[in-house]
Parts: C-alpha cells; sequence; structure tokens
C-alpha cells in the first residue's frame, strides 16, 4: 500500500490554502458607520432567539434610557468593519423607547465575558452626557458576577473619546414600538482601543488578550442614572427589581453567547470547510500523482451541521 503521508508538494498545497483563507478574512472588510440602516447583527439569548426588551421596564422612569426592542424592531445588535471606512473595529446600536432631543438621560454599560463561562469580566461604559462624550472601562468586582444581583465593579477609568465617527443619536426611522417615537443609539470602539482597555482593566487573566474580527466575546447590557451600580433597565430582562435577582445571566437569557466582532456565533462548519479545502487540496495533489479513487478519505459526510448562529441581519 503506498503511503499517504503528505510529501513536501501537498505541504506547499496546504499552506497555500491556508494562506489562502487567511488572506481572505483579513482584507476586504467593509466600511462601517454610525449611521448605517442595514447589515445589523441582532443580538441573539443563548437559545438562538433575538434578545428582545419589554417597553416601560426600566426603574427611574426615563423613556430614553429604556431598552426597546422585539423580533422585527432588535433592541441591541452590531457590526464590524472599517469604521469610517478606516479603523478595524466594532459599532454597537441600540433602541430605546423613547427619542428625547436632548439623547440618553443616563448611561448604558455593557459586561463582557471574555472567556464565555457566564461570568463578567469586565465593564464598558458609554457616557455620552459629558461634554467630551467618552468610552471608559472599569474592572469586575471580586463576587461572581454571574447574575444582576452579584455583579459589581470599581470605578471607570481609561477614557477613549467619541467622536461624530463612534457616536450618534437619532429618532429611528422605522419602528415606534409602544406607540413612541424610538431612538437608536450607536456606538463604536477600535478594535486597538477595546484590546488595550481589556488588556489594562480586565485582570492579569486578559493581559494578552488580542481583539480581532475573530475574537469571541459574550455581552449583557444595562443602563443607569449613575455609573456605580445597575438602577434602570437590564436588557433582555423583562420586568423590574432585577437587581435583586440571583438568576444567571445566562437562565436569564439576558447574556449573548461568546460572539464574533461581527455578533455572530462562530460556526463549527467554518472548521469543517476549512477542513474540506485542505483535504480537497490534498486530494487533488494526491490525484495527479494517480493514487487510487478509493484512498481519497471520503469527507462528504463529515459535514457538520448549520450553527444557530446564523442569522439574518436586520435593518434599523
Ligand atoms: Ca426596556
Ligand atoms: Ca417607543
Ligand atoms: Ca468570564
Amino acid at each position: 500500500m503506498r503511503c499517504l503521508f503528505p510529501d513536501s508538494s501537498i505541504v506547499r498545497a496546504v499552506i497555500w490554502f491556508a494562506t489562502l483563507v487567511s488572506a481572505s478574512s483579513a482584507f476586504g472588510q467593509t466600511s462601517i458607520y454610525v449611521t448605517d440602516t442595514t447589515g445589523w447583527n441582532a443580538w441573539m439569548k443563548p437559545d438562538g432567539t433575538i434578545m428582545q426588551d419589554a417597553i416601560n421596564d426600566q426603574q427611574t422612569g426615563q423613556g430614553a434610557d429604556d431598552f426597546a426592542g422585539d423580533t422585527t424592531y432588535a433592541a441591541f445588535a452590531q457590526k464590524a468593519g472599517l469604521i469610517n471606512g478606516t479603523t478595524d473595529g466594532i459599532l454597537f446600536q441600540t433602541r430605546m423607547n423613547s427619542y428625547q432631543a436632548n439623547g440618553l438621560a443616563g448611561y448604558i454599560t455593557l459586561g463582557m465575558d471574555l472567556d464565555g463561562n457566564g461570568s463578567i469580566d469586565i465593564m464598558m461604559g458609554i457616557d455620552a452626557k459629558s461634554a467630551t462624550k467618552n468610552i471608559k472601562f472599569a474592572t469586575a468586582g471580586n463576587g461572581a458576577n454571574t447574575s444582576p444581583n452579584t455583579t459589581t465593579w470599581g470605578n471607570f477609568a481609561g477614557g477613549v473619546n467619541l467622536t461624530t465617527s463612534t457616536y450618534n443619536y437619532a429618532q429611528a426611522g422605522t419602528g415606534a414600538l409602544g406607540g413612541t417615537p424610538d431612538a437608536l443609539v450607536t456606538f463604536g470602539i477600535s478594535f486597538a482601543d477595546l484590546q488595550t482597555g481589556i488588556r489594562t482593566y480586565a485582570g492579569p487573566a486578559f493581559a494578552n488578550f488580542t481583539m480581532s474580527y475573530t475574537s469571541t466575546i459574550a455581552f449583557v447590557a444595562w443602563t443607569t442614572t449613575q455609573q456605580k451600580s445597575i438602577n434602570q433597565d437590564m436588557m433582555g430582562y423583562n420586568g423590574k427589581g432585577y437587581e435583586k435577582d440571583t438568576t444567571t445571566y445566562t437562565d436569564l437569557g439576558a447574556i449573548t453567547p461568546p460572539m464574533d466582532a461581527y455578533g455572530k456565533v462562530p460556526e463549527p462548519a467554518t472548521f469543517v470547510q476549512l477542513g474540506l479545502l485542505l483535504l480537497g487540496g490534498s486530494a487533488l495533489m494526491l490525484r495527479r500523482r494517480n493514487v487510487r479513487a478509493k484512498q481519497v478519505s471520503p469527507v462528504a459526510s463529515q459535514v457538520a451541521p448549520e450553527s444557530t448562529g446564523k442569522l439574518d441581519t436586520v435593518n434599523r
């Protein structure tokens, strides 16, 4: 029997295919803008359905800070690409129940689970009230940080200024949930600034965290009238009194699955397809060497099922 161990020609083919695939994912990113109305990926719950949020369920009375969304008008969404055509980064967009000329009444905070174990590792706070709008970071507290009741954080620090390229507040062009005009709040951060924030404030376990299009993060979001504790609206939690809830974010359906920068759950099939590509390249080389067809591994039956993360993008 002939040996199937790859010889140098096959190794070259494998390297060529791997380089091709790598290059295709690193280049050709689309430009993204805070005013985009298409191409947004809705946040999902761990069960793969769109994360929704009820209107009038925030606790301090400001509809401007009341997450609002259903399966048509997503409450939270994101996309990745070249922000303003220049810098690799993420744009987030949330729908609020009440559009107000003065903008947000409070603050938006994203809790980020960097290792996919259900605990928040770092907070990213959006301050659109200060004269210089900014994003800052806070280290998660010493508690479990796995539920609203067990989540605390330190002081926010490490400012990244928001600009007209990374922040926008506007009345939603479509949708008026509850019969009142909705607001779309859009904010963004470059991979470089997000990586620096994580490495600096998420603790020693994430001192070498690398942010790229394929880095995965799970998100929780809430609004507050200050930046010290959760007191307005919890994204994905329909009702009030959530700050005392010890149910985990995962069980509440208030945390996304780990998602890539685009806001999509990585598909296992992607890796299978890469494997098929490489196997295909190997098979091609073997065929050229007159290896009998029956010696080529039958890979067609090994394709993994589609991931639940494959979701159509939503318009805004
Ligand atoms: Ca709400
Ligand atoms: Ca509304
Ligand atoms: Ca964690």
